[in-house]
């Protein structure tokens, strides 16, 4: 039988995913996969996950791989040298169109498109995820241009950098591969993918401190709990995320 990195899921036959991820923080992730179901999905050879240093990929004496913004302005930019020579040696390809289709570039920005549940199962599915962490004020305009196949921010507020980004990307992705949750949770059931929030839980006691656990819960009547379930999280969608539930 075919050895690693082949492994059988289910029916499935299929190679583990290979994330990389480009930093020049690369002991920013040390333990960061090393927990729950990222752990378990790479003990169970579903993905191998590995940071890599860009200072790597530079040829001077001092490894540098920043430089100066033309046109003036403050901050560093990332230099496009680097960047070029580690995605092409990690992908074989140094532009976008020369990518295989079961690959796909990230540049982690916040000018890019924001991450999606539906983005993250389309990056699942791909058979190499390489993701580019931007630093300083950012990364020479020719990476988004060119090289990647997709640019990414996760939500808009201001972070230091990529590296932030690249975890949460990774943990989205992982959980969607097949095999990586187990089977008494489906992907398919959470939150985000019918267009609502969650329902609330409630686990022992029934009355914590006064604030009492809803009775319908506590009646063992499934009919009227799924009743229950429906409706409450309609209400905490219209509460919390009111923009679900336009159009
Ligand atoms: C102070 C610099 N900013 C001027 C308005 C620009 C800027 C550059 C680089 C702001 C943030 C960053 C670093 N952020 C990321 O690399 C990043 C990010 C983010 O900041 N928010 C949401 N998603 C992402 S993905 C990468």
């Amino acid at each position: 039988m075919r050895q690693w990195p082949f492994l059988t899921v289910g029916l499935l036959t299929r190679f583990a995913m290979q994330i990389d991820i480009i930093t020049i923080f690369p002991d920013y992730f040390r333990e960061a996969f090393d927990y729950g179901i990222i752990r378990r999905a790479r003990v169970a050879g579903l993905v191998n996950i590995q940071p890599h240093d860009l200072r790597a990929w530079t040829s001077d004496k001092h490894h540098v791989v920043d430089d100066r913004p033309f046109g003036g302005g403050d901050g560093m930019v990332l230099k496009p040298e680097p960047i070029f020579a580690a995605v092409e040696s990690l992908t074989g390809a140094r532009r976008r169109e020369a990518i295989a289709p079961t690959k796909r570039v990230a540049l982690l920005s916040p000018q890019g498109k924001r991450l999606t549940q539906s983005l993250a199962a389309e990056f699942a599915k791909c058979e190499q995820l390489v993701l580019i962490c931007g630093r300083y004020e950012g990364v020479d305009e020719r990476v988004a241009d060119a090289l990647v196949t997709d640019e990414v921010s996760i939500g808009d507020y201001v972070l230091s950098g990529g590296e932030p980004a690249a975890l949460v990307v990774v943990d989205a992705v992982v959980r969607l591969i097949p095999g990586a949750l187990g089977s008494e949770t489906s992907a398919a059931t959470e939150s985000f993918s019918d267009g609502l929030l969650d329902c609330p839980h409630y686990t022992r006691p029934p009355d914590f401190e006064g604030m009492k656990v809803p009775e319908v819960l506590l009646t063992g009547n499934h009919a009227e709990i799924a009743k229950w379930r429906q409706q409450a999280a309609e209400e905490k969608t219209k509460r919390n995320r009111p923009d679900l539930l336009k159009e």
